[in-house]
């Protein structure tokens, strides 16, 4: 194994790994949150980026020898270096790219696709599911206080399609902000959605406006949905929607997400409350069944947090992002708990990303409905760009059902 510092989509140092096995080199770098929850793994050893590599890479004798194409001798490996919960010695992000690089290689030398080595099948492509407005921590003063006004166009019935339609949203949505505000100046967020100086509601009109201009009617070829983000406002006590220049207690808060819901008709609703409040998820869950109401801060997929937010009923789906678990085994672990629990999955990218196209493949290998991976940017649409090289893989069935 190999690595080194590079650069994320911020410019923020990242680490990247390379694994060679079977006469083959796997390569994988890690993403980085902006919006990062307590129950996360660490992000990077505590002196960052070039700490974590170096203790990785000092950690080579025991890992090398490791069998590449198991995910949990691979864990097993960096366990010896690393037995903290939280991968606090050598950080997630150091798990994360070991162990998928690892993969990776032993994919390629197997001559099989990644997706197929991760999974049993069968295989679907999940709908893609992206930013097209930002606001939160990805964007800047002005922009609404919730973080990402999503799309998903699961009415349409192939991965191009559907990505597609998301694109076609994110162009018209920005002929529809300069329409309403000449002085918009186009600029957009971290993960490429549009950053306008607008309200919270505003923001969805103004995305609604736009699915309804294009012919499509929301909730049928095309849905939008909402990540709040909500921890991000939560200060222990209240949540302060500073940006709108009010704020919400508890019960308001889940009246304001149900409000929104409604209104918005939206398929789609991440971390509506605090990552702490179980009771509020649950609440939101058994009010609105058929909308895919999702953990991310709240299950930072960790198995043990899905297992009590699953027996308390406190989301009907959850993201997986493996950085946020620290190694592809403890992501895997987390899905196959997900599946037995009916709780569906959304894989997701990172708000400071790169051009790795590997959660594509973790996204079909997990059985994912969703794939959240953006509409635009290159680090975004690399992973979009991966699916739709997947999706005539004789291996692969068709679109994620519901
Ligand atoms: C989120 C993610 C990705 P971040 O909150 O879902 O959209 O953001 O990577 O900043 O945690
Ligand atoms: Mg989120």
């Amino acid at each position: 194994m190999r690595g080194r510092v590079i650069f994320d989509s911020r410019g923020a140092d990242t680490i990247e790994v390379e694994v060679d096995s079977g006469g083959r080199t796997g390569r994988a770098c890690a993403p980085a949150g902006a919006s990062v929850g307590r129950h996360e793994a660490a992000a990077f050893a505590p002196g960052g980026p070039a700490e974590s590599l170096s203790r990785l890479l000092g950690a080579a004798p025991s890992i090398t020898g490791a069998d590449a194409g198991d995910p949990a001798a691979v864990r097993a490996a960096l366990r010896t270096a690393d037995g903290t919960p939280r991968y606090e010695v050598v950080g997630g992000a150091a798990a994360f790219a070991l162990s998928m690089a690892a993969a990776e290689s032993a994919a390629l030398a197997d001559g099989v696709p990644l997706f197929e080595s991760l999974g049993e099948g069968p295989f679907y492509i999940p709908y893609p599911l992206g930013n097209v407005l930002g606001g939160g921590a990805h964007a800047g003063p002005g922009a609404p206080d919730i973080q990402e006004v999503l799309v998903c166009a699961t009415g349409m019935g192939d991965a191009r399609s559907a990505a597609c339609a998301n694109a076609s949203v994110h162009r018209e949505l920005g002929r529809v902000l300069a329409e309403k505000d000449p002085g918009f100046t186009g600029g957009k967020g971290d993960e490429g959605g549009w950053a306008p100086s607008l309200g919270n509601e505003e923001a969805l009109e103004c995305a609604a406006r736009a699915c309804e201009r294009l012919g499509f009617t929301l909730g049928r070829e095309v849905s939008l949905g909402v990540d709040f983000a909500a921890s991000t406002q939560w200060d222990g006590k209240a949540y302060d929607y500073a940006r709108a220049g009010r704020s919400h207690d508890p019960g308001e808060q889940v009246e304001f997400a149900a409000g929104l819901i409604s209104r918005f008709k939206l398929a789609y609703a991440e971390d509506p409350v605090h990552e702490d409040d179980f009771e509020g998820m649950a609440e939101l869950t058994r009010r609105f069944p058929d909308v895919m109401v999702t953990g991310d801060d709240l299950t930072a997929t960790n198995t043990g947090i899905l297992g009590r937010a699953a027996s308390s009923g406190s989301c009907n789906a959850a993201i997986l992002k493996v950085n946020q678990a620290g190694c592809l085994a403890d992501a895997l672990e987390f899905a196959a708990l997900a599946r037995d629990s009916g709780i569906r999955l959304a894989t997701s990218h990172r708000s400071g990303d790169t051009t790795d196209p590997h959660i594509a493949h973790v996204g079909i290998a997990t059985g994912s409905r969703m794939l959240k991976a953006g509409v635009v940017g290159g680090e975004r649409i690399a992973k979009v760009n991966e699916l739709l090289r997947l999706e005539g893989h004789g291996l692969i069935r068709g679109m994620a059902g519901a």
